[in-house]
């Protein structure tokens, strides 16, 4: 980031910043993020169980939100592989925390989507208990991604999440999905609802991510704020 202040928006008691159009990454902190989505990007695990889970090896991101968010569309878009989420859709997966070797640099690992109101309650407590236990116990986790349709904004359905990472002290960073979909004023109001709820949760990460997979848009600007959590590239 350069020396300048970045430019807040005082919308609620916490200033968030809205990546793109506040901010934009440095041509640097982009190229870094583009060199780091071009390696491979393997799966290495579905775990159903905290055993079942690959001992931590790298820094982690996780990528939680509601099903139908736009997870795997915007996993394909940060990777630009189809691969990723067709693990992630496979039946019996999707109910699974999957783990993905982001060229030996990254996890990136993928939570079950939630609040789909047909899944069934012993299901919904099993996803419940596993995601605290993995939230709660990953040293390598560095921060979570909660994706916000940008339509929708933050809903009853992800309020246990962020209370859970609140309690887990991991940071977390709202993604907004889809903005393609709505106009400049809509976005506007959904982000000031954000901000509005942000304000109450303590582990809240500042900085929000405007997206659309389908169009591109911070695509690179999410690509260069992961990149700054990876494990460092070895020197060649
Ligand atoms: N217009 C638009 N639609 C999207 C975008 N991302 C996802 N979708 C659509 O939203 C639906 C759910 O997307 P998907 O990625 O499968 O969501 P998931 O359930 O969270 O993995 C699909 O119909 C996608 O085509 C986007 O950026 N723009
Ligand atoms: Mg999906």
């Amino acid at each position: 980031m350069g020396d300048h202040a970045p430019r807040g928006r005082g919308l609620a008691e916490k200033t968030i910043v809205v990546y793109p159009p506040d901010q934009a990454p440095e041509p640097a902190e982009e190229e870094a993020g583009r060199l780091l989505f071009a390696k491979s990007c393997d799966f290495v695990a579905g775990a159903s169980t905290p055993e079942a889970m690959p001992p931590p090896s790298l820094p982690e991101v996780a990528f939680a939100g509601r099903s139908n968010v736009g997870k795997s569309s915007l996993l394909n878009a940060l990777t630009g592989r189809n691969a990723l989420a067709r693990v992630s859709n496979t039946p019996g997966r999707t109910r699974q925390l999957n783990f993905f070797d982001l060229g030996h640099r990254l996890m990136l690992v993928d939570l079950p989507g939630y609040g789909y109101a047909e899944a069934p309650k012993h299901e919904v407590q099993r996803w419940t208990e596993l995601t605290r236990l993995y939230l709660k116990g990953r040293s390598s986790l560095r921060r979570a991604l909660l994706l916000i349709d940008a339509r929708h904004g933050i809903k009853p359905a992800d309020e246990p999440l962020m209370a859970m990472l609140d309690e887990a002290a991991v940071s977390f960073q709202i993604v907004l999905t889809k903005a393609d979909k709505l106009a400049a004023k809509a976005l506007s109001e959904t982000l000031a609802g954000i901000a509005a709820a942000l304000a109450r949760h303590t582990a809240a990460h500042p900085v929000i991510h405007v997206t659309s997979a389908a169009e591109g848009t911070g695509i690179a600007a999410l690509r260069a704020a992961l990149a700054a959590l990876a494990a460092p590239a070895p020197h060649c």
